[in-house]
Order: C-alpha cells, then structure tokens, then sequence
C-alpha cells in the first residue's frame, strides 16, 4: 500500500478531480490523504502535518491560478523533505513544457489521472521505476524528463464514485453546505476558441471517445447515497454541457423525479436547447442553468470566440426558459480582441435583453494553449500579461474602465432602467466609488442555489480568507509568484 497525500485550496468548492482519484486509488488498496493551504498558518505547519502524515508522494491538483500558490510550495517541500511530488490537473493538461521547469516536481499527470496515479503508486510500492506510465510525464535516472503520451479514454462507468468522505469528513463547512456538485460526463463537442477543450481534443486524438457520460444508473445512485449522507437542498450538475445527448437527459429526468425529487441546476448549451427538454428538466426539478452569451455582439461571438450561436437562438432559449419559470444566469467576458466601449455597452444592453436572473462578469484572459490566444499572437490583438496569458490591446483607450464594466455590467442586468446610462456609468470619474457593488452578484446566487441567507452568511464568513485572498486574489496571472 502506497499513500498520497494531496494539498488542496479548494476551501470553497470540494475538488471533484482529486475525489475521483481518490476513490480509484482507494479501491485498489491505496490510502489517501487531504489537507487545505486554509489548514495552515504557515508554511512550517504544513510541512509538520506532510512529516505526521508520512506520504509516500504528494500531489498537487492544479488550474492555472494555483500555479502561484502551489510552485514554491513543491520546491519548498523537495528541500526539506525530499518526497516525491505528482502534478496534475487542467494547467498539467496545456502548459505541460513549463511545468517541467518547476523545481521539484517528479511526476505530470497530462490527462485524466486514475490510470496513471494507480501504477504510480503501484510502482512506488514495488519499487519499480515509473518512467513508462501512459499519460505520465517523469525524469529519468539522469533528471531527463520522459513524454509518455496520453493512454486510451476509459468508460466512465468503471470508475467507483468521487471520494466525497475525504473533504466531508474533515470539512464540515463543506459537508453541510446545501449544494452538491455532480459531473455525469467529460469532454465537451464543441470548440470554443478561448477554452481548453478543443485542445484536449487534440491531446487524446485517436485514444477513444472524448465526450462520454455515466449511465443514469450510477448517476442516480451517487446522489442517493450523497444526500443520504450530507444535507442537501439542491444538487448541481458541473458538467460543461449537461444538456447534450437528449436520450440521456429524458431517461435520467425520469429517474432524478421518482428516486431524487430535489431542485437541481445545471450548465448548459443553448445551442441545442428545446421545448421537449425543457419541459422534461423542468418537470425533473430544474430550477435554473447557466450558459456562456460570453458577449452580446453576435459577430465577435461567432467569428472571434468561434462559438456558432447567433442572438437570436438565445433569445428564443431564454424566452422558452422565462416560459417554463426556469431561472437562467449568464456568463460575459468583456476586453475581447478589438473591442470598444461601444461592443461592451452593446454587450450588457443585449444581455440585458435576455432578462437573467444574474450574470457572471470577467475580464477576458487568452491563456496561452487556446486557438484564440494563437490567433491573438498571429494578429496583433494582445499583449502579454503574464507567464500563463495575454490581454487584449486597448483599441480605444476604454480598459481604464474595465473595472467598472464588471459590476455595471451586472448592475444593469438587475435594474434595467440603468441601461440608458451605460456610458456614464462605466467612464465617469465617480464609478470607481461604486466597485463594492460586484459583491451583490453574490445575492443572486442565493437565489439561484437555493442557499438560506444564514448559512450564506456563516459560509461567507468561515472561508472569509479563501473568499478574498484565494479564489478573488488568484484571478490575477501568476507571473509575480510569490516565492514563501
Ligand atoms: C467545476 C469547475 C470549477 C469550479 C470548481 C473547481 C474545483 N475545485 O474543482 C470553480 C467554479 C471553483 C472553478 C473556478 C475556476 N476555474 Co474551473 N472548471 C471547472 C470545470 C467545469 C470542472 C472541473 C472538474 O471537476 N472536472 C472533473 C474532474 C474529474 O476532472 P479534472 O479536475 O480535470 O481532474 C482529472 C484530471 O485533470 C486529473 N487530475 C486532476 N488533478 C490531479 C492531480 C494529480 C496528482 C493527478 C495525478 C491527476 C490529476 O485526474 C482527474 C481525474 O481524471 C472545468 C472544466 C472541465 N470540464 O474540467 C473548469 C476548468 C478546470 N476551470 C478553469 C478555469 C480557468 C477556472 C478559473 C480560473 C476561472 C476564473 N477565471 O475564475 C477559476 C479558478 C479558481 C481558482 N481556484 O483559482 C479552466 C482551467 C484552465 C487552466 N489552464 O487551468 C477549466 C479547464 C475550464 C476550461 N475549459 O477552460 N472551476
Ligand atoms: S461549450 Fe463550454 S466547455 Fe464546450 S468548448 Fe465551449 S466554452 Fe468550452
């Protein structure tokens, strides 16, 4: 038996990716430890609590944005301990030749992980070396890095259920938050130009089907056992698209009714949104989804972001979802390449249009691996903004007031009239003051989640520092990482 101990700063949203491994490696006769970044007041705890737990190997489950959080720490824990460091995750997935540069890391995961993590800690068990692990990156005896490529997709159903214990257990914050997340699939058909998956895609071409889904059998009986288990009041889907393959989705409509009968949300593509299923989901226990408009200029959407979807198919998705009583949140980016202030108020009145129940606002990062931040590069559209990702030019001297643009944007989306005053609102002196108001987009999540304002509020509290400096303070590119 091997054991690994993975370190997290998921505080506020279980890592559905190390839950999978865990189980998978659980079952197969390893054991598995967790701890947070939150945990620890220092970097001197959390290098007692690796040498009280006595890892075989530490693992690390990284996006971009950690990569400030986690590089030093891998290196710190080389120097001081020694132990071998595995890394994966989304930013192992597309920026794999940097990650070989980080001191301390022995092991890249650059796929999907059970497989690869299980013989790992098979051969640190037997002692063999592990240098010809399909989808493994690892050193040699010289220190030269060895490239497997990515093994064949396996059907996700010969995966045990995430390892939901090993957060809840230790996090009750966690365990008796009211929403639970899900993924009944991977992969996603579409291919948006600033996302990653096209580029996985590419990665597993000819290794298999990318876009696979659990049966409905195994799907139900995970939420089963999980509300069984931990207090829930609405289960939420993560899936990138959940409403691909209608067959599925009616056939597990059917069930989630008769054995679940809890509200439920979920991502979804407008792109193929009918009446038929949303009548379905609806009768199911849908109380809302999320799509990307990502911007309301159909042709900076289209052309640009390669997302086929015209204004027009979305106003008749949202009309059927307004009809239905399904509440509906958008996502929009805003400094997309060439864009003016002008596209931006373009964007929030056309958002507007759609009558959200709230939207999420981001600043656009290209991160480099994407089509658009080749196309970025290729053209003349950005500039850098980091190790990880660019910026788009400033066409017409308007990303002095971006800031305001995020919250406005939202603002806006609530209290209609203020649309008419667009213009003002983003670029006159006084905005800034007005910056708190990005905060209230959280209100509209309690309603969408259905999370009682008290347990919001102790919720917010309790990871008040994860809330502010953790997920808030890494939306910033990594290319000042704090060395601890
Ligand atoms: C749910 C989700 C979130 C949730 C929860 C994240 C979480 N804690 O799990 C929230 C909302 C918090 C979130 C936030 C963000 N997210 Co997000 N998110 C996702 C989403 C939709 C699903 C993640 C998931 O659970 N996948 C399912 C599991 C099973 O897959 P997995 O995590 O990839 O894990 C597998 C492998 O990667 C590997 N693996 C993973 N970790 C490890 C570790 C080891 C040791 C090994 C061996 C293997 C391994 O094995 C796992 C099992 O096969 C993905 C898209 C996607 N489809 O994956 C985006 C995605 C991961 N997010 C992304 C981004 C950009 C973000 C944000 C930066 C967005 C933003 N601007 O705010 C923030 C970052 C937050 C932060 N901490 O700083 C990008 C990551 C790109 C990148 N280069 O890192 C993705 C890929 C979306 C995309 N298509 O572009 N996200
Ligand atoms: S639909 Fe979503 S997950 Fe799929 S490619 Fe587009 S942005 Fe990525």
């Amino acid at each position: 038996m091997a054991k690994i101990l993975f370190i997290s700063d998921n505080l506020l949203n279980e890592g559905l990716g190390i839950m999978y491994l865990s189980s998978y490696v659980k079952a197969k006769g390893h054991a598995v430890d967790l701890t947070m970044l939150t945990d620890h007041a220092s970097t001197e705890s959390l290098l007692a609590y690796i040498r009280a737990a006595k890892p075989d190997i530490v693992g690390f489950s990284v996006m971009t944005p950690q990569v400030d959080a986690f590089r030093p720490l891998t290196r710190i824990i080389k120097d001081k301990l020694g132990l071998p460091v595995i890394w994966g995750g989304a930013h192992c997935m597309f920026m794999s030749d940097q990650v070989v540069d980080y001191p301390g890391v022995d092991y890249i995961c650059i796929g999907e992980g059970e497989e690869a993590l299980l013989e790992v800690m098979d051969r640190l068990d037997s002692g063999a070396p592990a240098t010809d692990i399909p989808g493994l990156w690892a050193k040699d005896a010289a220190g030269n890095w060895l490239r497997n490529p990515v093994g064949n997709l396996e059907p996700l159903d010969q995966y045990p259920p995430p390892d939901r214990e090993l957060y809840y257990d230790k996090y009750p914050l966690l365990a008796g938050f009211g929403v639970k997340r899900f993924m009944t699939q991977r992969g996603c058909p579409y291919k948006c130009s600033y996302c990653f998956e096209p580029a996985l895609a590419e990665l597993y071409d000819g290794k298999g089907k990318l876009v696979r889904r659990r049966s409905v059998e195994l799907v139900i009986e995970e939420i089963k056992a999980t509300i069984a288990k931990y207090p829930t009041r609405q289960v939420h889907f993560s899936d990138d698209t959940f409403n691909l393959n209608k067959k599925w989705v009616h056939e597990f409509c059917r069930r989630y009714k008769e054995e679940i009968d809890l509200p439920f949300s979920c991502n979804c593509t407008v792109q193929i949104m009918d009446e038929e299923l949303v009548v379905a989901m609806k009768a199911a226990g849908l109380r809302g989804v999320v799509f990307g408009l990502e911007t309301g200029v159909e042709h900076t959407r289209m052309v640009t972001l390669r997302k086929p979807i015209s204004n027009a198919v979305y106003e008749d998705a949202c009309r059927l979802l307004r009809k239905h009583g399904v509440y509906f949140m958008t996502n929009i980016m805003f400094a997309l390449p060439n864009e003016t202030l002008d596209h931006a108020v373009e964007s929030i009145r056309f958002n507007r249009k759609l009558r959200p129940l709230g939207t999420k606002t981001c600043i656009l990062k290209m991160y480099k691996g994407t089509q658009l931040a080749a196309e970025a590069v290729a053209n003349n559209w950005c500039e850098a903004q980091g190790e990880f990702t660019y910026k788009s030019r400033d066409v017409d001297g308007s990303h002095a007031h971006l800031e305001n643009i995020l919250w406005a944007g939202y603002l806006i989306v609530m209290i209609p009239g203020l649309a008419r005053f667009a213009r003002p609102l983003l670029s006159s002196w006084w905005s800034k003051y007005l910056k708190f108001m990005i905060l209230v987009q959280h209100f509209q999540d309690l309603i969408f989640f259905n999370i009682t304002p008290i347990q919001a509020l102790v919720f917010f509290w309790k990871s008040r520092k994860a809330f502010m400096h953790g997920v808030a303070g890494r939306q910033e590119d990594t290319y000042e990482a704090r060395e601890v």
